[in-house]
């Protein structure tokens, strides 16, 4: 079969465009891919750093505005890796203008923003997928075939952190990331995002919630430069912190199960920790980001004297994508995960399946967060609904 090229117009190259850059690159040299990505035009506002970063990354060319990108009859996909208050935007106009769409996560800022991007992708018949990279480690991959296989029985508890401590002082400046125009949220819409898309990937849909937002520093230093990663320069005026610094709330699953979530960036000391165990009544499974080759599982049908929790390494050809990449216990990283996520969908959309993760996932995601930001200003249990109140 004859490979398609998939021209790309990705708009942002920071962080996440780094990563989607690099596992656009990478996807067709690791896996026979029917469609490969082509990274055709890169598009930010800033021309200079915009020409320093297709350099760096590899783009054929640049743009400095995404109406005009997303126009263009050479452009087969559109990448939002934007802020949170571009995604709706960039997506719905690239779907009324024929494109495929890959969004950064979380989906939108807002509900009424996620079902609107649904919409427009299913009005205009184009695939859609949603970066939850975290679905494609390998372990992750294992511990989901495990529970559909029925190894931990009963599911009773899902239990997530996502720690991180990056503007627990007080000094870190007043980036978009912790303005709500721009990012719809803090903790909770960033990473809450990744532990809830993994609790229903791996347990299923949520049925009720109830949280609690909080901000402990209101005011920090405005932004006078920003730098590819999370921070930037602080300059001397001060200004107001419109966000959570962090998320907490209960869950109840439409299964039985339940579930704690917590999402911090002051749990000080932790740099991206993200764990998650699930209790079944077969056993128990513990996947930790930080150990990302490994799943801790205990089996509560072993023998009563070899009983305990056994270390799974997920770089054995039998684990998922593991064969795609080097021998037994040649571990892989975090930029693995966008590299499998694209390699997946690339193949999927070549079967004419939409890509998984997808914009469905980012609606029901939304309504999550919704809901428990409902929860935090009511102060009591609220039903999830993607349905708009
Ligand atoms: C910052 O919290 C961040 O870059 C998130 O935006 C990503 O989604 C997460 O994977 C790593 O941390």
């Amino acid at each position: 079969m004859s490979k398609r090229k998939i021209r790309i117009g990705m708009v942002g190259y920071q962080f996440m465009g780094k990563a989607h850059s690099n596992a656009y690159r990478q996807a067709p040299r690791f896996f026979d891919m029917d469609w490969e990505p082509e990274l055709a035009v890169l598009c930010g506002r800033t021309e200079g750093s915009l020409r320093a970063a297709a350099e760096k990354f590899g783009w054929q060319e640049t743009e400095t505005d995404w109406r005009r990108l997303v126009e263009r009859k050479d452009i087969d996909l559109i990448d939002v890796s934007a802020p949170g208050n571009l995604h709706a935007p960039i997506s719905i106009a690239a779907a009324e203008n024929g494109k495929m769409v890959w969004c950064e996560k979380p989906l939108a800022n807002t509900l009424g923003e996620a079902v609107a991007m649904k919409e427009a992708v299913d009005r205009a018949g184009v695939f859609h997928a949603i970066f939850h990279n975290y679905r494609y480690c390998p372990a992750v991959q294992l511990a989901r075939k495990m529970i559909e296989d029925g190894v931990l029985g009963r599911i009773y508890h899902f239990r997530a952190v996502y720690l991180q401590d990056w503007i627990a002082d007080p000094s870190f400046p007043l980036v978009w990331r912790l303005d709500k125009t721009i990012a719809g949220s803090g903790a909770h819409g960033d990473i809450a995002a990744h532990i809830i898309d993994l609790a229903r990937f791996l347990v299923g849909e949520f049925e009720e919630v109830c949280g609690h937002l909080e901000t402990f520093i209101k005011q920090r230093p405005k932004l006078a430069a920003t730098d590819d990663r999370l921070g930037g320069v602080a300059s001397s005026e001060m200004g107001e912190v419109t966000v959570d610094d962090a998320s907490m709330f209960l869950a109840r699953f439409e299964s039985g199960a339940i579930g704690t979530f917590e999402a911090t960036r002051f749990a000080v000391g932790r740099k991206n920790h993200n764990r998650f165990e699930i209790n079944g009544s077969g056993g128990s499974i513990v996947f930790n980001l930080e150990r990302m080759n490994e799943l801790e599982f205990y089996n509560a049908n072993d023998s009563a004297e070899h009983r305990g929790f056994q270390l799974i390494q997920t770089t054995d050809s039998v684990h998922p994508f593991a064969s795609a990449y080097w021998p037994v216990g040649h571990i892989i990283g975090y930029e693995h995960t966008f590299i499998n996520l694209v390699a997946d969908g690339f193949s999927r959309m070549s079967r004419g399946e939409n890509p998984t993760p997808s914009f469905e996932d980012g609606v029901r995601n939304q309504a999550i967060l919704d809901a428990v930001e409902r929860s935090s200003g009511s102060r009591r249990w609220e039903k999830v609904s993607i349905d708009q109140p």
